[in-house]
């Protein structure tokens, strides 16, 4: 599914981050930046080593932000390691720590020059966001921002299995409102 958010386009692809040929690939990370299982894992297998040896460098991340490294050896040259919030019932903070992760991502990516960019769906695996309200934000928060950067001309989300792709086609379909479909 593609929408057209003034002149950029926001996409949802059912598949794998590693594999993505956008500019920037995001990772959810933790905050010692210490690699992980999941989409953190998958990326640093695929990425080789020097990933790792540049997040040993920057030391690590608050929740809700977001550092940049090189791609290693990914078709990406850049990934951006995010930080979302751990899910604890909703009451404490956690929407907007899930918000700022997308913003700060897009904002070191802008920083960078990147104009492409795939997201995972962030804290919705091992962090226990759940899928459908994580999606609702991931999804505003990307939209309040292409409403506002023109320079980024394509964000893709790419979901992990069909589950996590239908809560954001619904997500989207729901939120589509002022936003065009091409
Ligand atoms: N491509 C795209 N999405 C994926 C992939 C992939 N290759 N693999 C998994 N997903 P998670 P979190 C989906 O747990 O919840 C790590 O250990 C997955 O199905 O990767 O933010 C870190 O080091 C889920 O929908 O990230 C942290 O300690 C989504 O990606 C912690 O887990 C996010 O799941 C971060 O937890």
């Amino acid at each position: 599914m593609r929408v057209k958010i003034n002149n950029s386009i926001l996409e949802l692809v059912e598949g794998d981050i590693t594999q993505q040929d956008t500019e920037a690939i995001v990772n959810a990370a933790n905050s010692g930046l210490r690699g992980g299982s999941g989409v953190d894992g998958a990326i640093h297998r695929a990425g080789g080593p020097q990933i790792m040896e540049e997040c040993r460098k920057i030391g690590g991340c608050p929740t809700g932000g977001a550092v940049i490294t090189t791609g290693g050896r990914l078709k990406a040259r850049y990934v951006v390691h995010t930080v979302g919030p751990i899910y604890h019932g909703g009451g404490k903070g956690e929407a907007e720590l899930l918000a700022s992760a997308y913003r700060n991502s897009l904002t070191i990516a802008l920083d960078k020059g990147v104009g492409s960019i795939a997201f995972p769906s962030i804290s919705t695996g091992a962090y226990g966001y759940p899928l459908e309200e994580a999606a609702r934000i991931a999804l505003k928060a990307v939209i309040d921002f292409l409403n506002e950067h023109g320079e980024i001309t394509l964000i893709r989300f790419v979901l992990f299995g069909p589950a996590a792709y239908k809560a954001y086609a619904d997500e989207l379909k729901f939120l589509k409102g002022s936003t065009k479909k091409v």
